[in-house]
C-alpha cells in the first residue's frame, strides 16, 4: 500500500502538469478545427440552410432570412463582378483548412513561431506526460491489485518524493512559460504598420476600410455554394469582396464592431481578435506569399454566424496600389480626393468649371454685377468645403 500511495501520488503530481499545458495551447488549435469542420459539411438544419441561401445585404440586416435557394444574386454582383478579372486564384494547402488533423500551414512570423512552439514544445511534452502517467497507472495497477499485494502499505508521508512531485512540475512549467511568454511579447509588440486597416463585423458580414488609402470602406458577404464553385472557390468561405493587402508590407488591423460581438480570425496568419462594439481591438500580420488566405467569424454572433467569412487577398504591391485606385482609393503622399464629383467640381484641378458655374449668374442675370473675383473666391471656398465633406465622410 505504501507503494501504492507513493505511485498514485507521483502520478497525480504530473498530471497536474497536462493540464496546465493545455491551458498554455493556442487559442487557434480549436479555431482550425472549427474553420475545418465548418467548411465540408452540409448546412445542419433548416434554418442555416435558408439563411445560407440569402447573403446578408449591407443595409438590410433585419430583414428575416426566408425564400427559395438564390444562386444568382450575390449582394453587391455588379461590384463582385467588375473585380472578379483580378481575383487571385486560391491555392490548396494555403490559408485554408486542410484533411489533417494539424495546424494550418502558416504564413506569417508570429504564426512560424506559434507553431513551432506548439508542434515542437507543446505537443512532445504533453505526449511524454500523457504517455509517462499512463504507464504509472498500469504499472499500479498490475502491480498492486489484490491478488498480488494483500497486505497494503501504510506510510503516509517520504520527504524526497514530495519535494521530486513538487520541483518537476514547476520546472516543466517554468520551461513552458519561457517561449510562451516571448511569444506573446512578440505578438503584442509589433513592427512599425505599412498599411493601416479598420475591421468591422456586422451581422452578418465584415467591412474594412483603408485609412491611410483615403478612407474608402468596402463590404465583404459570403458567396453562394453556386457562386464559389464557379469561382473555384471553398464553399463557406468565399466571399464577394476581398481584403487585399500587399505583401511583404505590416498590416495594422484596428478591429471594432456595429452591433454585437465579433472576432475576426485568420487561422493561417496566426490572427485572431474580438470585435467588440465601441472598443477598438488592435492586431497585425505581415504575409509575404501572395495568395488568398481564408478566415471566419470566431464568436457566436446570431443565426448567421457561420456565413461571415474572411478572405485576405495578399497581392504583389503594384497590384496592391492598382486595386486601391479601382476602389477610388489613393496610396499615401498621393493628392486625393480622387471622387469624379469632387474632381469635377474643385476649383483647383478645374478652375475654369468652378467659375464658370457661378459667374455665369453673377455676370448675365444678377441685379447688382458682382466683382468677379469676389465670386471666384466664394466659388472656390464652396467647392473647398464640399469637397471636405465629402472626403471625411469616406472616413
Ligand atoms: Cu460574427
Amino acid at each position: 500500500m505504501k507503494n501504492l500511495l507513493k505511485l498514485f501520488a507521483v502520478a497525480a503530481a504530473l498530471g497536474l502538469a497536462p493540464a496546465a499545458v493545455v491551458a498554455q495551447a493556442p487559442a487557434s488549435a480549436p479555431a482550425a478545427a472549427a474553420n475545418g469542420a465548418a467548411a465540408p459539411q452540409a448546412p445542419r438544419d433548416a434554418i442555416s440552410a435558408k439563411s445560407q441561401a440569402q447573403p446578408a445585404q449591407p443595409k438590410d440586416v433585419s430583414s428575416p432570412a426566408v425564400g427559395p435557394f438564390n444562386t444568382s444574386a450575390p449582394s453587391n454582383a455588379s461590384v463582385a463582378a467588375s473585380a472578379l478579372a483580378a481575383r487571385t486564384s486560391p491555392e490548396v494547402g494555403v490559408g485554408q483548412p486542410t484533411e489533417k488533423p494539424a495546424l494550418q500551414p502558416q504564413f506569417t512570423p508570429i504564426g512560424d513561431e506559434a507553431r513551432w512552439f506548439h508542434n515542437t514544445i507543446l505537443m512532445p511534452l504533453i505526449t511524454i506526460i500523457s504517455l509517462f502517467v499512463l504507464a504509472l497507472l498500469l504499472f499500479v495497477i498490475v502491480r498492486f491489485r489484490r491478488g498480488a499485494n494483500p497486505v497494503p502499505s501504510r506510510n503516509t508521508h517520504n520527504t524526497f518524493l514530495e519535494v521530486v512531485w513538487t520541483l518537476v512540475p514547476v520546472l516543466i512549467l517554468v520551461a513552458i512559460a519561457v517561449p510562451s511568454i516571448r511569444l506573446l511579447a512578440h505578438q503584442y509588440s509589433p513592427p512599425k504598420p505599412d498599411v493601416t486597416i479598420k475591421v468591422t463585423g456586422n451581422q452578418w458580414y465584415w467591412t474594412y476600410s483603408y485609412p491611410d488609402n483615403g478612407g474608402f470602406e468596402i463590404v465583404s458577404n459570403m458567396l453562394s455554394d453556386a457562386d464559389a464553385k464557379k469561382r473555384g472557390e471553398p464553399r463557406l468561405l468565399a466571399v464577394d469582396e476581398r481584403m487585399v493587402v500587399p505583401a511583404g508590407a505590416t498590416v495594422k488591423l484596428i478591429v471594432t464592431s456595429a452591433d454585437v460581438i465579433h472576432s475576426f480570425g485568420v487561422p493561417s496568419f496566426w490572427v485572431k481578435m474580438d470585435a467588440v462594439p465601441g472598443r477598438l481591438n488592435e492586431t497585425w500580420f505581415k504575409v509575404d506569399k501572395p495568395g488568398v488566405y481564408y478566415g471566419a467569424c470566431y464568436e457566436l454572433c446570431g443565426a448567421r454566424h457561420p456565413f461571415m467569412p474572411i478572405a485576405v487577398d495578399v497581392v504583389p504591391p503594384a497590384q496592391f496600389a492598382a486595386w486601391v485606385a479601382s476602389k477610388g482609393g489613393t496610396m499615401p503622399g498621393q493628392k486625393k480626393p480622387t471622387s469624379p464629383d469632387a474632381t469635377q467640381n474643385s476649383p483647383i484641378s478645374n478652375p475654369a468649371a468652378a467659375a464658370g458655374a457661378t459667374t455665369a449668374p453673377g455676370g448675365g442675370t444678377s441685379a447688382t454685377p458682382t466683382p468677379t473675383n469676389v465670386s471666384a473666391g466664394t466659388a472656390a471656398a464652396t467647392a473647398t468645403n464640399q469637397s471636405q465633406a465629402h472626403s471625411s465622410r469616406g472616413q
